[in-house]
């Protein structure tokens, strides 16, 4: 019985992830669902990435978190405009819950739009949202066996960014393993080495970003 429930779950969030996905494409948006577990520098990749494209593009955030708003009130500080969902508990956002949050964002025509999923690697990759791209974050100080024991998430990864890149010489991280272990799983995704606290691969991550938004058929970028 439970199995039959959970797909029936998965059933009725396909179609509304399905019908998502044909907003944003007629809206002409892209829109990425950034996961990771919690704490490995979602919010603040985030940040940094606001910082940079802001005056290139119009961005918007919506942030998923259990009970708080800390992570929407650090992206509203960068000047754009975000909508928190709590999920009460949830471990995961489900695409009904994507598509009451981003009508009041989409009315303002963004190039971009990034949905923070709730922090863990393992419910949110079982979520169609109606993204565009799925992108994940490993932090250096995670570990070197994220990669085979959540493989799903990874295997479903349009990008994957490794940060914390500045723990480096702190820890026993094996760059070589990951890349091995991604590339075993997933060999086409895009991966970024990156540092959010000092800035250490974001450029290469942006200009990418920007490139996948012309790619997308956004051609006013500000
Ligand atoms: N050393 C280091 N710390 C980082 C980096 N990125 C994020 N952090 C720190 O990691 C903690 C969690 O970051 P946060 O962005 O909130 O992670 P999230 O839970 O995935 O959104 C914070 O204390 C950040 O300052 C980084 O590149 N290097
Ligand atoms: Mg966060």
């Amino acid at each position: 019985m439970k199995v039959k429930l959970e797909t029936r779950l998965l059933g009725a969030n396909e179609l509304i992830a399905h019908n998502n996905r044909t907003i944003f494409s007629n809206q002409g948006v892209l829109v990425i669902n950034l996961m990771s577990s919690p704490g490995s520098g979602k919010t603040t990749i985030l940040e940094k990435t606001i910082s940079r494209l802001k005056d290139q593009i119009k961005i918007a955030v919506i942030e998923g978190d259990l009970y708080t708003d800390q992570d929407a009130q650090r992206i509203e500080q960068q000047g754009v405009k975000v909508v928190q969902i709590n999920t009460e508990g949830t471990c995961h956002l489900d695409a009904g819950m994507v598509s009451h949050a981003c009508q009041e964002l989409l009315a303002d025509n963004p190039d971009l739009l990034v949905v923070e999923n709730v922090g863990n690697l393992v419910c949110p990759a079982e979520f169609d949202l109606g993204e565009d791209l799925r992108a994940v974050v490993i932090s250096v100080p995670e570990g070197n066996d994220k990669i085979t024991k959540y493989p799903l998430v990874f295997q479903r990864a349009d990008v994957i960014l490794v940060n914390k890149m500045d723990l480096l010489p702190f820890t026993d991280f094996d760059v070589a393993r990951v890349q091995k272990d991604i590339g075993l799983i997933n060999p086409k995704t895009k991966i970024f080495f990156v540092s959010a606290r000092n800035g250490d691969g974001l450029e290469e991550w942006s200009s990418w970003l920007l490139e996948q938004i012309h790619a997308k058929g956004r051609t006013k970028l500000m």
